[in-house]
């Protein structure tokens, strides 16, 4: 077998990024190296039809275990896979939470970040670092929609984190030349998406009570807006950035927002039922604060790299509730 001189080492594999951006990347003939913790459950994970396949695993996809806070380890995979490519997209993602664990939150997403910076700063080759940036550096954002130039106001401990790594990487690009580039993305989703985010959630909920599994949906905010795009799209976005020939940072969106009621409007759709009849609200759902105004202008990634979002939220509304039921059928 031919060995592939594309290396790339992903951290948060087994995420909804993580295993999209694996499958991108094997179809592009990279060896794909991910760091999983211990504690990971493979048998349900998203790539374990990757694991399954063996074709791919154990001959170009490969599994290290490994944790954020253990920099020996991180330091040894890294020696050892000799990736090209790094892409770090691991951590607490949850905005919700990261306010009952802030701690947790912080050191995974931020210190982390600059242990994986000071590895690869020390690597003897070098090893284009892709960070997993977030819209919700933003947060009270002082200027609508948001480019790679809006200051940093984060309203959460989560995005808190995300801008001191965000920082981080600009630093490390700017003093040591190092190729590090931040996507900045907007909410992106999917089937795969976890069932603890709003239109995981919604789509569930709608294709459950469709079906008969439960009666009602019990949700927070409604009026809160996001701009939602396709996660199948955002990781080609990821990609794109490193094969750039320079490093830079990119607003990843679609420019367009709407409210967690019209999502929830559009998933009941899909299955044909009265949403009002079935949503409850729980203020235990509602965050302390939350971001306003959040849409992103693409406009740089689309003149540098020729990247743009697919489909229209119809679509990913439909598509995620198509799933659901499916998922529902498949099992009965
Ligand atoms: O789906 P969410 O939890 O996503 P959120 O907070 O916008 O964060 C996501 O996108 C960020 C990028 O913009 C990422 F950095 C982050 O890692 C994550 O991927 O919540 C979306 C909105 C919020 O306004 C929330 O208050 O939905 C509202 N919401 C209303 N009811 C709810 C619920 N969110 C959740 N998770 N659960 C509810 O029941």
């Amino acid at each position: 077998m031919k060995e592939s001189k594309k290396v790339a080492l992903i951290t948060g594999i087994t995420g909804q990024d993580g295993s999209y951006l694996s499958e991108l990347l094997l179809e592009k003939d990279y060896t794909v190296h991910g760091i999983v913790r211990r504690t990971s459950n493979l048998l349900r994970s998203r790539i374990e039809h990757l694991r399954r396949d063996e074709e791919i695993y154990g001959r170009r996809l490969f599994l290290h275990y490994g944790d954020l806070s253990d920099s020996t380890t991180l330091r040894r995979i890294l020696g050892d896979v000799c990736p090209t490519e790094l892409y770090h997209l691991a951590g607490q993602s949850h905005v919700g939470l990261s306010f009952e664990i802030p701690e947790s939150t912080c050191e995974e997403t931020g210190m982390a970040t600059l242990r994986l910076l000071e590895i690869v700063r020390a690597h003897p080759s070098p090893v284009k670092f892709y960070h997993a940036s977030s819209a919700e550096i933003f947060g009270d954002a002082s200027a609508s929609p948001q480019t790679e130039n809006t200051p940093l106001r984060p309203t959460s401990p989560y995005g808190c984190a995300k801008a001191f790594a965000t920082q981080l990487a600009r630093v490390y690009r700017q003093s040591y030349g190092l190729f590090v580039c931040n996507g900045i993305l907007y909410n992106h989703e999917s089937p795969r998406r976890g069932e603890n985010f709003v239109t995981r959630k919604i789509a569930r909920g709608a294709a459950r009570i469709a079906r008969d599994r439960d009666y009602d949906l019990v949700l927070g905010n409604l009026e809160s807006r996001r701009d939602w795009g396709r996660a199948q799209d955002y990781v080609q976005a990821m990609w794109l950035m490193l094969q750039h020939e320079t490093a830079d940072d990119y607003v990843v969106a679609t420019g367009e927002t709407h409210s967690v009621r019209e999502f929830v409007e559009a998933a009941f759709a899909v299955v044909d039922l009265p949403w009002e009849k079935y949503v409850k609200h729980d203020p235990s759902f509602d965050r302390p604060t939350e971001p306003v105004r959040l849409v992103g202008c693409a406009e740089k990634i689309r003149k540098t790299l020729g990247w743009g979002p697919a489909g229209s939220f119809a679509q990913l509304v439909r598509e995620m509730v198509e799933a659901e039921l499916a998922a529902i059928d498949s099992h009965e």
